[in-house]
């Protein structure tokens, strides 16, 4: 096993995003709170779609230490129903209203593809756009991020979400998704998008050889000082190798943010964030005393 830990320089940016009326400092690494508003979502399903219960959620999210929360409405996994874009809006941005007027100096993310969802989002509030298609669902969406002026995250996906597990293939999946992310860079910088967080869509259209490839070459996407974001919370990379539930993943999920971090994460999406931040201080202490 190799941690590359040479060439980590995790806690060493200076940069930092700016999410609408909020700043986020990117020093140190932060984490994303997932509040799920889909029926159908494989962990959470379900729990959070009454009012209440998303405030109750949100508010235990930021005490236990999220610095963004990250709203999605649509379920990506292969064979979820598919819901219309009236559909999405409907169930995501009264919400986003609400918490975005509660929590006015949290960030919020909304995770779509859709360009319309995007423009209503940053008209209630939302900070920044998480697009897992990377634009790819909808060719107005980079025009729409780009009149929002705010962050996008450019996620890596092969694929559809429907067709995306059929049969991945890559003939160096790093290499690939490294140009992916250089030709990408380039379209969303000349659209006039520049603060771009980069994603590797971790079980985005590849097995499991291909997302543990990608973990452990994370740092190979360290790219002009884009901050990089990792999903892997409770995902099948660890419970089917594990042979568990996703119920069962939350310390498999800690080791690999730990790993995560070690190779140069500046953002972690998670489900569980009081887990999340004790491992960001324990990573922070082991590179605090590398140096
Ligand atoms: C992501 O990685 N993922 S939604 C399947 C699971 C567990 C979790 C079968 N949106 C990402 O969380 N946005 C999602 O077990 C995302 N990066 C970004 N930027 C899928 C998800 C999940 C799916």
């Amino acid at each position: 096993m190799s941690f590359r830990r040479d060439k980590i320089t995790p806690f060493s940016g200076n940069n930092s995003l700016q999410c609408g009326n909020n700043v986020l400092s990117l020093d140190n690494p932060l984490v994303m709170g997932i509040l799920n508003l889909t029926p159908d979502s494989f962990f959470d399903g379900g729990r959070y779609t009454g009012t209440d219960a998303c405030i109750a959620r949100t508010e235990k999210m930021i005490a236990e230490g999220a610095s963004i929360i990250d709203l999605g409405a649509v379920s990506t996994r292969p064979g979820a129903k598919f819901i219309t874009e009236q559909e999405e809006i409907s169930r995501l941005i009264p919400v986003l209203e609400l918490l975005a007027g509660r929590f006015p100096k949290m960030v919020f993310s909304v995770d779509t593809y859709r360009s319309g969802v995007a423009r209503l989002s940053a008209a209630a509030g939302a900070g920044i756009i998480n697009d897992i298609s990377g634009g790819s669902m909808d060719e107005n969406l980079i025009q729409a991020v780009t009149e929002t002026g705010l962050p996008y995250i450019l996620m890596h996906m092969q694929g559809t979400p429907v067709t995306m597990q059929d049969n991945p293939g890559y003939s160096d999946v790093v290499t690939e998704i490294s140009s992916y992310f250089d030709e990408k860079i380039r379209v969303l910088a000349e659209a006039g998008i520049k603060q771009v967080i980069l994603d590797p869509g971790f079980g985005f259209g590849k097995t499991i050889e291909h997302n543990y490839s990608l973990l452990n070459h994370l740092n190979i996407f360290k790219k002009a000082t884009l901050p990089l974001l990792v999903g892997i919370s409770r995902k099948s990379m660890i419970y089917k190798l594990l042979n568990i539930t996703p119920e069962e993943s939350l310390p498999a999920t800690s080791a690999l943010h730990l790993a995560s971090l070690l190779n140069g994460a500046d953002i972690l999406r998670v489900h569980d964030v009081k887990e999340a931040v004790e491992v960001i201080k324990l990573a922070g202490m082991l590179s605090k005393a590398a140096d």
